[in-house]
């Protein structure tokens, strides 16, 4: 047993069990980052890496935001913490208004989690509840759709579909189903944009309800553009046609827009962009631009009223966080929403979004470049996987990018990137010659 006499060495990364990672692999030759200011990460080796997917899909307005440091100080010198349960603070009032204002439709109430995962978790129990209290008790299923990532409860995890993350963690919730996720190579490959194939998918959505009954069935949860998994951008017509057979059979629509919202596609969320309003809607990320975790589920007002029934004494939704609008979250999402303002951001994202389109898809023809898409600041280059090693040719790509100052995302064989929406043309430039360069060098 461990005791005081035998604590590691302060320098060892030996007792960092690392999330998402090949803890061996990295710790062999770890990769430390020290600062950040707008585009760029410094290493410990003093290098600028230059960011080009907003860390994790997070930081939109870009590193160091003075206006939000500057909020979560203050809010911190003036009060650190307010109990969420049974009190209020100002933050979280303001916050709430500013919101939904921005949120997109009838979503007029926001409910504050601290991540992504709740948040997903969250949405899919007031789905669930909701349900109940109409007295639809029997609606307890919940589908999810494959190669969605909506993080790592086992809510998020269940209704998830990358094999990875669900096959070592048992059979998961009960009741679940999955549409078939959107992506072929053979129909869609080099699109820019929205595919002009696979709207027919949607329709599977028929099939699962014809085989469990709509009676049965709670919510469906997607992703508007699946972010995780590689970017892959819903074909045309086919979230209207989710849209419209959920509206058919009385089963809430969940857009987890924890990677699309703030300005990912220009407009402030997905749904805006496509012009598709869910009954709730999961956001993280850039709601704090990555400065402090939080989360905030978007609730339309019939789900909403439907809880404000019976005795007014009684607790109506039995759930929440000891950091449900944490006061320094709250700042930090308020500051942000200054920037955005401020920085014209959503605009900004519209513009940069052609330019990122022609950058990323020159990149065409280089060897084993399999597939390229896009659409507003995400996209993702896709590589053939080496004979019998799938995955590392694209971490050499990563590891390469690395080395010359570049940070991309990889996930399975494809590269994944979402860059800071201040982004300049020129370093739209940067990343995309960077990355040729890498795949080029990499055989
Ligand atoms: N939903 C979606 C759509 C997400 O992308 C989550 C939920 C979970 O959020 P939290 O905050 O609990 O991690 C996510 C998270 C990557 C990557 O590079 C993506 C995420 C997280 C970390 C890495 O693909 N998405």
């Amino acid at each position: 047993m461990p005791d005081g006499t035998q604590r590691p060495k302060a320098n060892t990364h030996e007792p960092y069990w690392m999330p998402f990672t090949a803890n061996r692999q990295f710790k062999a030759a770890p990769r430390i980052l020290v600062s950040a200011k707008g585009m760029h990460y410094t290493d410990d080796q003093g290098r600028q890496i230059l960011d080009s997917s907003s860390g994790l899909w997070c930081v939109n307005a870009g590193h160091g935001r003075e206006k939000i440091t500057e909020a979560i100080r203050a809010q911190a010198e003036v009060m650190d913490y307010a109990p969420a349960f049974q009190c209020g603070h100002p933050g979280a009032v303001e916050l709430s208004a500013r919101l939904t204002s921005l949120f997109p439709g009838d979503l007029d109430h926001v409910f504050y989690a601290n991540s992504g995962s709740e948040a997903v978790d969250t949405a899919l129990k007031i789905a669930l509840a909701y349900h109940q209290l109409r007295g639809d008790a029997r609606r307890t299923r919940l589908i999810g759709r494959e190669r969605g990532y909506h993080g790592v409860g086992i809510g998020g995890t269940s209704v998830g579909g990358i094999s990875n993350n669900r096959k070592h963690f048992g059979n998961l919730l009960a009741g679940i189903d999955h549409l078939p996720h959107t992506h072929n190579l053979s129909e869609m490959a080099f699109t820019r944009g929205q595919p002009e194939w696979g709207t027919h998918l949607a329709e599977d959505l028929e099939r699962i309800i014809a085989l469990h009954d709509a009676s049965t069935i709670a919510a469906v949860i997607i992703e508007p553009v699946a972010g995780s998994t590689g970017v892959l951008v819903p074909p045309k017509g086919y979230l209207e046609k989710i849209r419209s057979i959920c509206d058919e059979h009385g089963i809430l629509l969940i857009f987890d827009e924890v990677i699309t919202g703030f300005g990912r596609l220009g407009d402030p969320f997905a749904a805006d962009y496509f012009g598709i309003v869910p009954d709730l809607m999961t956001t993280a990320k850039g709601l704090t631009n990555g400065s402090v975790p939080m989360s905030a589920v978007a609730v339309c007002s019939q789900i909403y009223d439907s809880f404000m029934q019976g005795p007014d004494h009684i607790i109506e939704l039995f759930h929440g966080y000891t950091y449900s609008g944490h006061p320094l979250a709250c700042a930090a999402a308020l500051a942000t929403l200054d920037v955005f303002a401020e920085d014209d951001l959503f605009n900004r994202s519209q513009t940069l979004a052609p330019i990122w389109e022609s950058a990323i898809h020159s990149l065409k023809g280089l060897s084993n470049v399999i597939d390229i898409r896009n659409i507003g600041m995400m996209g993702a280059v896709e590589l053939m996987p080496r004979d019998g090693a799938p995955t590392t040719r694209a971490y050499a790509v990563y590891l390469a990018c690395y080395e010359k100052g570049l940070l991309v995302r990889q996930t399975g064989d494809i590269i994944a990137m979402s860059p800071p929406l201040i982004a300049t043309k020129a370093q739209i430039g940067e990343i995309i010659s960077i990355l040729g360069e890498a795949i080029c060098e990499t055989d």
